[in-house]
């Protein structure tokens, strides 16, 4: 008997081929995806989905030109280096794992010969794009250079691209160069450089991995559109990202190598829900290789030891994507995973549909009934960006110093923040926005997200006011407090103070941003909580009235 490859680092629990009914329930589950738009819609989806490989051949175009243009200036005597000279665009994120969206953008990356650098990469690139893809076609370019993975982001004809750089140790990228698969490559690169392969070589391996790409791929779609549905997709604020989500049903998959999609994603919360953390999440056996960077290990690393649910990529150098999670998100994650199989269950012997799976959170209509808010605030657009982002990483380390507070049982952040605008006449209103008030913010109208809205005119009410009004921007985060049994004293002051600190130790706040940006943390009741944080149709919690006890 022929021995069927074994995917992962454990036999399959089951290789039972599905039945009629799951064939059935797959179909439905499909048909739901559908329906909560996940696919583009099938009439246009074959002319855009050629039209996205046509940008893709552009930008490979751009590149060779590019990587040219290096080779001339660095070596304008070589003939035959400048006649070879080309890099060679890959791409990574959901496009390269096939579960691309109508919101998804493509994650691409260019790899060019040793001599091209991310200083070359940045002082030409962008000018090149510009000039050489069609007049207009080219909006919203913005150069990062300073983020943990360095990026071009842009829309072209449309399509948000989002572009890194890495340089490989060679002479020359030869014609059929295709693959990152060959860890040498990574010999000689800088971290961000090694980071900025590894998007790509994770994926990679990932669909290298899995036994039935299809199976994977629609599992997939629905575990993320889930995931987002129930508030627990967002790395930065301690739940999974893409690619652990991606992971865990690729594990998933592994250990039904011959189900169908719908058992796939009731056995992931089966799985996944029952998985006995801190016990690591492996695609494969962690490998070793050339290079002296750290690869994931509690035994060596103590910082390792301290991840909750370890779920390890498996391109080498293996890293830990979910060491964001924190006590409090793993708590919340495990409610839905049981919540989800729950439903599942029920999905898979016909008394539920697929759509009860995919109902959208209750975080602020019945989640808790203390709230806190984080708002970060400026008077200028482009500081708000780095400021807003700034906190925004930091919001998980408030989580943490709450999780801690003896009254608090648990501290879940919501995974979103909310980008508020607003027009204030003077510094009073200034300040009261910053500490969270909504009574000057500007009503975006539908359509026109970030287009600048005409000043109201201004009515002469007789107060003394000199100057025009001001735009003040702000991102705001809501944290839900679960109270332990009993508690009597919610004092956070200390929590918060010291998280205050925490931001506003950074070096460019100190140095740039302040006075201009500020930072305000605030308790919300629920019955206080802000309308635009609730759909139409969803009720806002009511303040009990007194009488009624
Ligand atoms: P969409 O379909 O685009 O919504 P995606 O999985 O492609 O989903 P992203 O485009 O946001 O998600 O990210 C693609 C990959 O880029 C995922 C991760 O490896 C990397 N990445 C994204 N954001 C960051 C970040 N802030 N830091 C490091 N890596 C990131
Ligand atoms: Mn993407
Ligand atoms: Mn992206």
């Amino acid at each position: 008997m022929a021995s069927e490859q074994v995917y992962g680092v454990t036999p399959p629990i089951s290789v039972t081929l599905p039945t009629e009914a799951e064939k059935r329930a797959s179909d439905a589950l499909i048909e739901e995806l559908r329906r909560q738009k996940t696919f583009e819609s099938p009439s246009d989806t074959d002319k855009r989905h050629s039209f996205r490989y046509k940008v893709l051949a552009s930008l490979q175009e751009i590149c060779n030109e590019f990587v040219r243009k290096v080779a001339r200036e660095k070596e304008p005597k070589n003939e035959i280096l400048i006649k070879n000279a080309r890099g060679k665009v890959f791409t990574y994120g959901s496009f390269r794992l096939g579960v691309f969206g109508p919101g998804s953008d493509i994650d691409t990356l260019i790899v060019a010969p040793k001599y091209v650098t991310r200083e070359d990469y940045f002082k030409h690139f962008p000018d090149l794009l510009v000039s050489m893809a069609p007049p207009g076609s080219i909006t919203d370019l913005t150069v990062v250079t300073d983020a943990f993975v360095p990026i071009i982001k842009f829309e072209y004809s449309d399509i948000s691209i989002d572009l890194i750089f890495s340089r490989i140790i060679q002479k020359q990228i030869s014609p059929d160069f295709d693959n990152l698969k060959d860890s040498s490559l990574l010999r000689g690169l800088d971290e961000a450089e090694l980071r900025s392969l590894n998007g790509t070589r994770v994926t990679d391996e990932i669909l290298a991995l899995v036994p039935e790409e299809s199976t994977f791929k629609l599992a997939l779609r629905a575990i993320k559109l889930w995931a987002q549905r129930r508030a627990v997709y967002a790395n930065i604020m301690g739940f999974p990202g893409g690619v652990a989500w991606a992971m865990l049903v690729a594990r998933v998959c592994q250990l039904y190598p011959k189900a169908a999609t719908s058992v796939i994603v009731n056995k992931f919360f089966l799985v996944i829900g029952q998985w006995r953390w801190p016990q690591p999440v492996l695609l494969k056996p962690i490998g070793s290789g050339p290079l002296p960077v750290r690869v994931w290990n509690p035994k060596v690393y103590k910082g390792d030891s301290f991840h909750l649910m370890p779920v390890i990529t498996p391109a080498y150098p293996s890293m830990c994507a979910t060491f964001n999670i924190t006590r409090s998100s793993m708590s919340v994650i495990q409610r839905e995973l049981r919540r989800g199989l729950e439903i599942s269950e029920q999905i898979m012997v016909g008394k539920r549909p697929w759509s009860d799976l995919f109902v959208k959170h209750t975080f602020f209509t019945s989640g808790y009934r203390y709230y806190i808010s984080v708002v970060s605030a400026s008077k200028d657009k482009e500081a708000h960006k780095v400021w807003s982002g700034y906190v925004e990483s930091k919001v998980r380390m408030l989580v943490q110093k709450l999780e801690q507070h003896p009254s608090i049982a648990l501290a879940h952040a919501f995974n979103k923040g909310y980008d508020r605008r607003h027009r204030c006449k003077n510094d009073h209103e200034i300040e009261q926005v910053q500490e969270g008030s909504l009574e000057f913010m500007i009503k975006e109208e539908s359509g026109s997200q970030s287009g600048e809205i005409e000043p109201k005119p201004e009515v002469k009410d007789g107060s003394a006011e000199t100057s025009s009004p001001v735009e003040v921007f702000t991102t705001t985060h809501y944290i839900g407090l679960e109270l332990e049994e009993g508690a009597k004293s919610l004092d956070l002051s200390y929590q918060v103070d010291e998280f205050k600190v925490l931001c506003t130790q950074w070096k460019k706040y100190q140095e740039e941003l302040q006075p201009s940006v500020s930072l305000g943390v605030q308790h919300v009741r629920n019955f206080n909580l802000p309308d635009d944080v609730f759909d139409p149709g969803e009720e806002k919690p009511q303040k009990k009235s007194a009488k009624s006890m």
